[in-house]
């Protein structure tokens, strides 16, 4: 069966899809849509993801989007290793976590969004960093708390295996780090950070190691 993922290199939602395949041990042809070329609005792609977004999987003659709800849709089909946890709690707080990251950080601070306030509000580079660092701290901040006080963290989110939470933190410490928003505060997740990069599904599949990678 062939599996078709559509990904820009620096896209952090495209990163989570990247580790969740890797992790699974899903091979997939990689198609690289260039962001700043604006490839994702041409009409050949849009035909394929209604928003013009990355990213997309085509999984055999399955077409999907959303990342979030397409590792869910990977759990689901391709269950060993499991990304979310069997008990209806530990799945709670997993997509709790991850929500946090994949609707109250990241939507904020999307390039479509910047750009919007670049070309509508007046926002020159100085302001558009401190809006997209602005809503790292708060939730950033508000994450850390979270997870450091839930009282479920191991050497990962979720106790000591690897799940979609963690899947979400990577690729959202790696856009903080890009923008130089301070995350030493944050050491729960930072230390989580640092685990998941110790793994071969985090690291083989980040940005700079990606063809498209300029
Ligand atoms: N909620 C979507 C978000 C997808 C998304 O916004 N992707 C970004 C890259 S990380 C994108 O395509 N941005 C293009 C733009 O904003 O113009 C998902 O998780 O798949």
């Amino acid at each position: 069966m062939s599996r078709d993922l559509y990904t820009f290199f620096r896209s952090s939602t495209s990163y989570r899809l990247r580790i969740a395949l890797a992790h699974k041990r899903l091979e997939y042809a990689p198609h690289y849509v260039s962001l700043p070329k604006m490839e994702h609005r041409t009409p050949s792609y849009r035909a394929l993801h209604a928003q013009g977004l990355v990213p997309l999987l085509i999984d055999g003659d399955r077409s999907l989007i959303q990342s979030m709800a397409i590792i869910e849709y990977l759990d689901e089909v391709y269950p060993d290793p499991r990304l979310l946890p069997a008990d209806v709690h530990g799945r709670h707080y997993v997509r709790a976590v991850s929500q946090i990251i994949g609707c109250d950080i990241h939507p904020l601070n999307n390039v479509r969004v910047l750009k919007h306030l670049q070309a509508q509000f007046g926002a020159d580079e100085a302001a558009t960093k401190k809006w997209y660092r602005h809503w790292i701290a708060e939730g950033l901040g508000g994450l850390e708390t979270y997870v450091a006080s839930a009282g479920l963290a191991g050497r990962f989110c979720y106790g000591d295996t690897v799940t979609m939470a963690d899947i979400c933190l990577v690729p959202q410490i790696f856009n903080a780090q890009r923008f130089d928003c301070p995350i030493d505060d944050y050491r729960t997740l930072v230390a989580i950070f640092e685990r998941c990069m110790a793994l071969e599904a985090f690291r083989a599949t980040q940005p700079n190691t990606q063809a498209d990678a300029f």
